[in-house]
């Protein structure tokens, strides 16, 4: 039967050989390195859109901050961005959910907008419409595809749709989604875009429509070492994000007293310096840990 510690020595490059050797201070030394390294992974998601999209209230609502709080983007439909604002995560701040103007506001085509916000450091990008996407939208699309980086088209503001469709007599939930998202993949054809997928999402009830299914798409394009930040971030909508979280935490769990157990069998001072160092530079990863520690048990 396969040992499970095999599963975990594959996660940390590099570390199953010194372990196998019994090297146990190169083994602590590359765990330590790894353990630093995930908790610093930078992710940043660019929020894009026309204005009045929903932009803010996406971040707000992604960042578990109500509009009103401190530190949350301003939102409202007089409120334009005319810069790319950074909103890190409060918890996870490697995370950084970008707020950027929309792009008819700025007047710029698609190439200077994205020159102006610097495409560069976003690892992808969100388009947000509320009914219609339009071509700005999608000379946006054009340009991010030209620019080999990735974007989602998220379809906002469905609770209003649904509420509205609800007065009718033979309203079907899925029949009005259904109905949502043809529209908008119609829309997209006929501005050049073929067979695009749309998710359908309210920033108001993240937990219902598409927005599951957002993450599981980021999660499967995303490269492997940015997966975790992502997930961390990702509000608790539903159990299979807590059971995917809470396997993260563990195989952290599982390093972090193999460094411990591994220091406490080499006895070098200079290790144990470092391995304390470790500790304080992730308070973040140790908070969480004993916040998360009855799934642990
Ligand atoms: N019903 C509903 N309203 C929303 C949603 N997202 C944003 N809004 C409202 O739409 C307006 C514009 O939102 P905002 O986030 O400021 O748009 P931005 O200009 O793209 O940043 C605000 O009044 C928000 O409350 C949503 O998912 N559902
Ligand atoms: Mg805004």
């Amino acid at each position: 039967m396969e040992d499970p510690d095999d599963l975990y020595m594959e996660l940390i490059p590099g570390v199953k050989e010194p372990l196998q050797k019994n090297n146990t201070a190169a083994a602590a030394a590359k765990i330590e390195e790894n353990i630093k390294q995930q908790n610093n992974i930078p992710l940043n998601i660019a929020i894009t859109g026309e204005s009045g999209a929903g932009k803010s209230t996406f971040v707000n609502a992604f960042r578990g901050l109500c509009d009103d709080e401190e530190g949350a983007a301003p939102t409202g439909v007089t409120e334009t961005t005319s810069e790319a604002t950074p909103y890190p995560h409060p918890k996870y701040p490697n995370v950084i959910l970008w707020d950027l103007p929309g792009i008819g506001t700025t007047k710029f085509p698609a190439k200077k907008y994205l020159k102006l916000v610097g495409f560069e450091k976003f690892d992808f990008f969100i388009i947000i419409s509320t009914t219609r996407f339009t071509e700005n939208d999608v000379k946006l699309a054009q340009e991010i595809q030209k620019m080999k980086k990735k974007f989602y088209f998220v379809r906002s503001k469905v609770d209003n749709d649904i509420r509205a469709e609800r007065r009718n007599r033979h309203f079907s939930e899925e029949r009005t989604l259904t109905k949502i998202r043809d529209d908008c993949v119609q829309r997209l054809g006929g501005l050049g875009f073929e067979s695009p997928q749309v998710f359908l999402v309210s920033s108001f009830e993240l937990h219902l429509y598409d927005f599951n299914l957002l993450h599981q798409t980021l999660d499967k394009d995303l490269p492997k070492n940015k997966r975790d930040a992502l997930l961390f971030v990702m509000p608790n909508i539903n159990p299979e994000i807590i059971r995917k979280k809470k396997e993260a935490f563990k195989r952290r769990l599982y390093w972090l007293t193999t460094l411990s157990a591994a220091v406490a069998a080499v006895p070098l001072p200079g290790l144990s310096i470092a391995v304390d160092a470790a500790v304080l530079v992730c308070p973040t990863l140790i908070c969480r840990l004993s916040s998360f520690h009855h799934w642990l048990q």
